[in-house]
């Protein structure tokens, strides 16, 4: 080859390796490599110009495993093998094969630049497979098949976003590739500016670059697409079970002030009897915009209010920005100035950027010092009762979106430039905010929503998708922005409901609020001086939809707080994608079908542009039941589906088992006691955990929990209550049972006879009389006369025997 700057630096042949308990280590004529086994699923690569390779601290909490692979070496590679991978290294020039353990290939470099950089910039190739399908990245934009399309990580302040533009707020770096049956997942663990390429302009490979530093992912096999992900979860942390209000009802807006404001917001809440739980302050309850204060005159009495909300059952997130106004009189700048806390130029003088406060510094989140002080300092908020905070504007943003990239950060001592700092910002602030809060209240759970992060950020905070706009294409996008961030290890995420940037329409937010209502965080936001999105400020007809979606969200709480707790201990998302249950079924993928997902396991939510009052939709393989009337219908199949405004398309999966209560104004009003399960007709053998804890405190961490497990047993007609485990006092007495789909039966509970009653469920309350739809299709709709039995329940188990199955 001739000697040619536009040409590529590639690793060459390897010279010498070592083998090492973890892995092995060694150099090729240009790089120095390293290849570290995590897990018998998960395999990390790196390799690096210099002799010392670079990493990132923040994102990976595991450690690699020793003694879990074998070696072997042939003519052409060397060869390390889990249970799961065969990885094989080209001696010639470093390019690599992931195998299965039979033989196939998973994932291959491009045989002839595998590797290689461009100036600082690294790069990996990889192979387009037949049919290669591409899923997750996180907060992006665009279909649920990657393929074609090619994206950055850069985290952006993005106002009024296109819903097809890019780069956003928010960095993870983690996609999963499927064919033939088989699913892998890249997570590519660094912090610069990087591409990731799914055969956009290029018919030859997918691959991904880093303006600098080295190149550093995981790769993950494992049997499905979930198990890949869980073990994405294993490397990069799970979310802890939120606080149970934080699964209810959040009300926002640029923003609710003075404090007579906020009081008549909540009040409206609980004379309307529309249930909520949280209520935002955004920036004006600040003195001129500066954190840490309070505006006196328009909150004289910040605690009294908090104390008076929290009678109502309303919790109080106040927003927090980064800036720090650069004000001699500002004590909190004086202090960190003088702490030296501040993000700073080369020479050690304090960056100052504008933003809501005039010239501002901004906290150096990746150094520990300045993480503690910021966490200490919010002790001026959880002393007055505020129990969560909101971390926004930190990509960060400033007037002119531009940090120059020669400001400095401390990177726990390592030291990096805006270009290797800047995607670690959000996330640290998070962090810093996380572990404040815990600080100041060990025993209260923390909570965050954060609009910037980066992989990983999911073990400190909720994400919202920022600045989106009111329309129907912008809330489908953010369903999509939702899923995938469920399939990039974040389970906890939400979008504005209502459209922040623009008016909202009655029917959009009609819509919007109840597809939202089967969104893991639920939140109505909208911007200064736009129309409001409070669930009665379109009318009366969508003030009946959003409360009846809103009840029907707290009637679900069972099931919601169970799946988080599930997620917890799985890294799976609460709103799954139907691409983690049915990876390899293509029409899940048609841009008709592609924002369609399951809640709760369960569920399948069919979201629904607001103009449309039919629709076609793709029920997966499978039975699936139509939660409000009833209907059974056969999977695998699209279907004509109507959905008038009050009925958004949700449908149950056959044989499973969705706990439900009543109705509650907030997560901790207290309970009437009962639970009802309702079971729909499958086969074979289900099982459902009812998981419950106090719900706020941590004592979860110590047993302080109940769980019991449901299992039906479909085709023996067999119901098992499993007996309760745990500390907790179970708040639920009695159980009532609906069978739907089932024939009718005698049944047996515990050997005694008993009689089955028959009831209409209706899942909505009725609202007819405002509905403006033809007579005919605004029929109510119930579940009509479900065969049902009570039982009361004890701490052992019960079986209950649906007599005539067996
Ligand atoms: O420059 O705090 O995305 O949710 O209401 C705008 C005011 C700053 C951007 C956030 C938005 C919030 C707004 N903030």
């Amino acid at each position: 080859m001739k000697k040619n700057n536009s040409l590529p630096v590639v690793p060459g042949q390897i010279d010498s390796y070592h083998l090492t308990p973890t892995g092995l280590v060694g150099t090729t004529t240009a790089c120095t490599f390293e290849i570290q086994v995590f897990a018998e699923n998960s395999i990390r690569i790196r390799v690096g110009k210099q002799k010392e390779l670079d990493g990132n601290p923040y994102s990976v909490t595991a450690s690699p495993k020793e003694n879990s692979y074998g070696f072997e070496e042939d003519d052409r590679h060397l060869i390390l093998k889990t249970s799961k991978i065969h990885l094989f290294l080209r001696k010639e020039n470093l390019s690599l094969i992931f195998k299965t353990s039979s033989g196939l290939t998973i994932s291959e470099d491009d045989p002839d630049f595998g590797i290689n950089w461009l100036g600082t910039e690294v790069s990996t190739y990889k192979k387009l497979q037949e049919w290669e399908k591409f899923i997750g990245l996180g907060e992006k934009t665009g279909r649920l098949n990657r393929y074609g399309q090619s994206y950055t990580h850069w985290n952006t302040d993005h106002f009024g976003y296109g819903v097809d533009d890019d780069p956003l707020y928010l960095s993870i770096p983690f996609y999963m590739g499927l064919h033939h049956g088989l699913a892998y997942g890249i997570f590519f663990d660094n912090t610069h500016k990087t591409t990731f390429n799914f055969g956009a302009g290029n018919n030859r490979f997918s691959y991904f670059s880093a303006e600098d530093g080295d190149l550093d992912y995981y790769f993950i096999h494992d049997d499905s697409v979930s198990q890949v992900l869980s073990a994405y979860g294993g490397l990069t942390g799970n979310t802890p079970l939120p606080p149970k209000w934080a699964l209810g009802y959040q009300q926002c807006r640029y923003s609710y002030y003075p404090d007579k404001e906020v009081i008549r917001l909540a009040q409206t809440f609980r004379e309307k009897a529309i249930p909520g739980d949280v209520i935002y302050l955004d920036i004006h309850y600040m003195e001129k915009y500066k954190v840490f204060t309070f505006d006196n005159k328009t909150f004289p009495d910040p605690k009294g209010l908090i104390q008076y909300l929290k009678q109502l059952g309303f919790r109080v997130i106040v927003i927090l920005d980064p800036g720090i106004k650069a004000d001699e009189t500002y004590p909190i700048y004086v202090e960190g100035k003088s702490k030296s806390l501040f993000l700073s130029y080369p020479n050690g003088d304090h960056y100052q950027g504008k933003v809501w406060p005039g010239w501002c510094t901004f906290p150096d989140f990746t150094l520990p010092q300045a993480r503690d002080w910021w966490g200490e300092k919010l002790q001026f908020y959880t002393d007055l009762g505020v129990d969560g905070f909101w971390a926004d504007m930190n990509e960060p943003a400033t007037w002119g979106q531009t940090v120059p990239n020669l400001v400095q950060f401390d990177f726990e001592g390592a030291g990096a430039n805006h270009k290797k700092g800047r995607n670690m910002y959000g996330m640290q602030m998070a962090r810093s905010t996380w572990e404040g809060q815990l600080k100041a209240h060990s025993n209260s759970r923390p909570f965050v929503l954060t609009r910037s992060g980066f992989a990983g950020i999911q073990r400190y905070a909720a994400v919202w998708t920022g600045d989106n706009v009111s329309s129907d294409e912008h809330m489908m996008a953010g369903i999509r922005l939702v899923n995938s961030m469920g399939m990039s290890g974040v389970p906890f995420s939400g979008y504005d409901i209502g459209g922040f940037v623009g008016n909202c329409s009655p029917q959009l937010f009609a819509r919007w609020i109840s597809i939202a209502a089967f969104c893991p965080l639920f939140r109505a936001h909208t911007m200064v001086n736009s129309h409001a999105s409070e669930p009665w400020s379109f009318g009366e007809e969508v003030e009946a939809i959003a409360r009846n979606y809103i009840r029907l969200r707290y009637k679900l709480m069972p099931a919601i707080y169970s799946a988080f707790f599930k997620s917890q201990e799985t890294g799976l998302p609460v709103a799954k994608s139907l691409a983690l249950e049915y990876p390899f079924d293509d029409t899940i993928y048609d841009s008709a079908y592609d924002s369609q997902y399951l809640f709760c396991e369960q569920l399948l939510i069919v979201p629904v542009e607001s103009y449309k009052t039919i629709t076609k939709i793709y029920l997966p393989e499978g039975d699936w039941y139509h939660l409000f009337s009833g209907k059974k219908l056969k999977g695998g199949n699209e279907v004509f589906w109507e959905c008038p405004l009050n009925y958004l398309p949700v449908f149950v999966a056959a044989g499973g088992v969705l706990p439900m209560q009543s109705t509650r104004q907030h997560s901790d009003e207290v309970s009437d006691g009962r639970i009802k399960w309702h079971i729909f007709k499958g086969k074979g053998v289900r099982e459902q955990i009812m998981y419950e804890d106090d719900g706020t405190s941590n004592a979860y961490q110590n047993g302080y929990w109940a769980k019991r497990t449901i299992q039906m047993d479909h085709d023996h007609g067999i119901l098992k209550i499993g007996p309760q485990e745990g500390d907790f006092p179970s708040e639920y007495s009695t159980a009532k049972i609906y069978f739907h789909g089932f024939p009718d039966h005698q049944v047996e509970i515990e050997g005694n006879r008993v009689k089955m009653d028959r009831n209409n469920v209706a899942f909505l309350d009725e609202i007819a009389e405002y509905d403006p739809l033809p007579v005919g299709e605004h029929e109510f709709q119930i579940c009509a006369a479900v065969p049902s039995v009570t039982v009361a329940l004890t701490a052992s188990s019960q079986t209950i025997i649906l007599k005539g199955i067996e």
